[in-house]
């Protein structure tokens, strides 16, 4: 059993590169809840399950192990942000505590890489699902300083939930977890058609072929603008970059008017707990559109 009511923060390459604020707002409200969160110095990218997994799958287990052993060093669970890097580190975590082939392969591995050996001590947890089952909505309920009034696209992508018999967090194909967490904040879930597929963006899709990974962004586009929904909320900085640069991309080519915002789990969080607005990010998301964070639209103290 790793301490308890703090983490080591997995941050992964997306949000350190271009979405910051999500650390940011992260820790906000992980501080606000009572837990400690500490750096995971020299941690690498997860890897990333859908490109490197596809490629070498031993390479894979060997440096996400790395990452997971700094955490085991330090006794925390590790806290991720993104969907991806869940994926990578909850699957690699528990496949190796239940394989002792598979863990003494990646031993062997890691010895190369320096003093690093898996010992399987810790776990791995996603924002969302620490927030949702651990803490709960209603003991985030009396932390709120800001209540809005808006309606929410919620996009789980694919990593957060599957493969369902390795996270066993929720009904894979009907959950309700996020649609919980934010009704708290006075966020109403819109359903829209074929809600559970893909952004488009992971898989190595959007990296091997962005025009594709823009045909399952425009369908996807499609369906949620339907609903007329406030933002499109997200637990993942790939989807995040997806959503946001892919209606720029979709409305310069097909000339769709996209203008819907983008907001992680953890900046709304934040931004109900109280978090100064400018360091909350969504102005960024926000900026140039309709809504602002004085707007009816999304804000209703
Ligand atoms: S790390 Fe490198 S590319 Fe990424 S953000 Fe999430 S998945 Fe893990
Ligand atoms: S969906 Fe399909 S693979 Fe993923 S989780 Fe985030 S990026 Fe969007
Ligand atoms: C998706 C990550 S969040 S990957 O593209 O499937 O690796």
């Amino acid at each position: 059993m790793a301490r308890e009511k703090a983490f080591a923060s997995f941050l992964g390459c997306i949000a350190p590169n271009r979405y910051p604020q999500l650390e940011l707002a992260t820790n906000f409200v992980m501080k606000k809840l009572g837990y400690e969160i500490e750096d995971m110095e020299r941690a690498s990218c997860c890897p990333a399950p859908g490109v490197f997994r596809s490629f070498n799958k031993v390479d894979w287990m060997v440096a996400a192990a790395r990452n997971i052993c700094i955490a085991e060093k330090k006794d925390l669970d590790i806290l991720t942000i993104c969907n991806g890097c869940f994926g990578t580190l909850a699957d690699v975590n528990k496949h190796l505590k239940a394989d002792e082939t598979a863990r003494n392969l990646v031993n062997e591995r890691l010895k190369d890489l320096g003093d690093y050996e898996f010992k399987g001590t810790i776990d791995v947890r996603h924002v969302a699902e620490v927030l949702a089952f651990e803490v709960s909505p209603a003991a985030i309920a009396p932390l709120l300083t800001r209540k809005l009034k808006a309606r929410a696209a919620i996009h789980y992508g694919c990593h957060l939930l599957k493969p369902s018999a390795i996270k066993q967090l929720d009904n894979p194909e009907k959950p309700h977890m996020l649609e919980d967490l934010v009704a708290v904040l006075g966020v109403e879930s819109v359903d829209f058609k074929d809600k559970h597929t893909c952004c488009g963006a992971g898989g190595g899709l959007k990296s091997f072929s962005a025009p594709d990974s823009m045909v399952i962004l425009a369908e996807k586009m499609k369906n949620i603008s339907a609903v007329k929904p406030d933002f499109i909320l997200d637990t993942c900085p790939f989807c995040h970059l997806q959503f946001e640069t892919g209606q720029d991309y979709l409305n310069k080519n097909f000339n769709t008017g996209y203008d819907i915002p983008v907001i992680h789990l953890a900046q709304i969080m934040a931004y109900c707990m109280g978090l100064d607005e400018k360091l909350v990010g969504i102005q960024y998301q926000l900026m140039g559109k309709n809504y602002s964070l004085a707007s009816e639209a999304i804000v209703c103290d």
